[in-house]
């Protein structure tokens, strides 16, 4: 077995502890319970849900979702920071870091990918869906896609009582871009008398293009800004899931002591699952056993590293191939999410090679130890701007890449064992 000494090691693989958390990860369902009473985007909510449904009851559309694509998406995303203080301001650089985490986890770049449940290897999915910046905004002129938006600090955006008041300029917050051209993410405070309380919430495919989108706590947008378990990005990956039409894993029927197992998250290759994880990564817990229509004789463990359970950020590694032909039945039926795969909006050049200069984060190299093939992952706009190289342990170099790609693989096969050192 050879070693690998790396000079870009990631904390990602780390399994947080079960540590208990005081704010609820999302606000999804009881906003979409609260805009349900709204007639008109209850019509158009229920619409888009039955025509997904009715795309993907065709096996030919579901078997076309799930194998490899022949082009990827690129979804331009608006960012709207509303800051009621500079902390608020978050920099571009924990703006980029998280459309790099979206990468990551929607095209299964995440390193800790490897560390899920060994019989749900083969239903991981790349979903083949990437975020950019946007390019262009609604005028035509180039953008850097981030807006900043000063608010006065006795504004509030709770989902409880100032439910969406982010999303308009009129109650302080900042008017969506297009919804059929951009995906619009809100990042500001819901905290509640001080308290941040929700992560996040995001909107279902068919909702009103003046509210649709997703709203993430601050610092809870990007990498490291908040505390563990909630702290590698995963709270926007989950809260995107929602907006590609994703329910929540144990199909938010928990309610009572020992939870159900009788509700669907429309899914079929996610086990069923009792309940919401707390924060934590208990990989043994298998609360249902009445998954036997996909699984046959298997009774599977639940799957708590789904981005769409409330694990920890640490845990959440894998969206499954069933999520992304549910993602994908949204995307071919709901107007809004069709058109924006033809977005005319592009990706921001602005700005953005610099702001790379600063991240040590994009390279991502495992296993380590490895035997014979070693994985190198880039989850830069421009992998071919980096070259690779290995040296021994007396400093020669033994392999070398001039140009990397998105994802990359060297055969170590050749090298004796030992210690090596990888430089971007
Ligand atoms: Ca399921
Ligand atoms: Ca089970
Ligand atoms: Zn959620």
């Amino acid at each position: 077995m050879k070693k690998l000494l790396l000079t870009l090691c990631l904390g990602f693989l780390s399994i947080a502890s079960s540590k208990a958390q005081t704010a609820d990860k999302c606000a999804t369902m009881p906003v979409y319970m609260e805009h349900m009473q709204n007639p008109a985007i209850k019509a158009s909510l229920m619409n888009a849900e039955s025509a997904a449904r009715n795309w993907l009851s065709n096996p030919l559309n579901k078997a076309n979702a799930v194998k490899k694509q022949s082009t990827i998406i690129v979804i331009p995303v608006v960012v709207h920071v509303v800051y009621k203080n500079t902390i608020q301001n978050i920099p571009d650089s924990q703006i980029v870091r998280q459309i790099q985490i979206l990468n990551e986890c929607f095209r299964r770049q995440n390193p800790n990918f490897a560390a899920t449940t060994a019989m749900f290897d083969t239903i991981g999915a790349d979903v083949e869906i990437q975020f950019c910046l946007a390019g262009i905004d609604p005028q035509g002129n180039p953008t850097t896609g981030i807006i900043r938006k000063s608010a006065p600090s006795s504004a509030s955006f709770d989902p409880i009582f100032n439910m969406d008041k982010i999303k308009s300029s009129a109650t302080n917050g900042d008017d969506p871009w297009p919804n059929d051209k951009y995906l619009n993410i809100w990042v500001g405070d819901m905290s509640f008398f001080g308290t941040a309380f929700v992560l996040g919430y995001a909107t279902f495919p068919g909702e009103s293009p003046a509210l649709d989108g997703v709203v993430i706590q601050s610092e809870y947008f990007g990498y490291g800004t908040a505390a563990a378990p909630n702290n590698l990005g995963r709270t926007t990956v989950h809260e995107v899931g929602h907006y590609f039409g994703m329910r929540h894993i144990w199909a938010d029927d928990d309610s009572g002591s020992s939870g159900q197992c009788d509700s669907t998250d429309f899914v079929d290759d996610t086990p069923n699952q009792a309940a919401k994880s707390q924060s934590d990564c208990n990989l043994a817990v298998n609360s249902c056993s009445n998954e036997a229509a996909y699984w046959g004789g298997i009774d599977p463990p639940d799957m708590v590293e789904n981005y769409m359970d409330y694990s920890a950020d640490g845990c959440m590694a894998m969206f499954t191939k069933g999520q992304k032909a549910r993602m994908y039945s949204f995307l071919y039926t709901d107007p809004a999410r069709n058109s924006i795969m033809s977005s005319p909006a592009g990706c921001s050049t602005v700005g953005i090679k610099e702001l790379y200069a600063d991240f040590g984060n994009y390279l991502f190299v495992y296993p380590n130890p490895t035997a014979d093939i070693l994985h190198i992952n880039v989850t830069k706009i421009t992998p071919s701007d980096l070259k690779c190289e290995i040296y021994g342990i007396n400093g020669q170099v033994v392999k070398s890449m001039k140009q990397l790609d998105f994802q990359n693989t060297v055969d170590l096969t050749d090298l004796p064992n030992g210690i090596y050192v990888v430089l971007k």
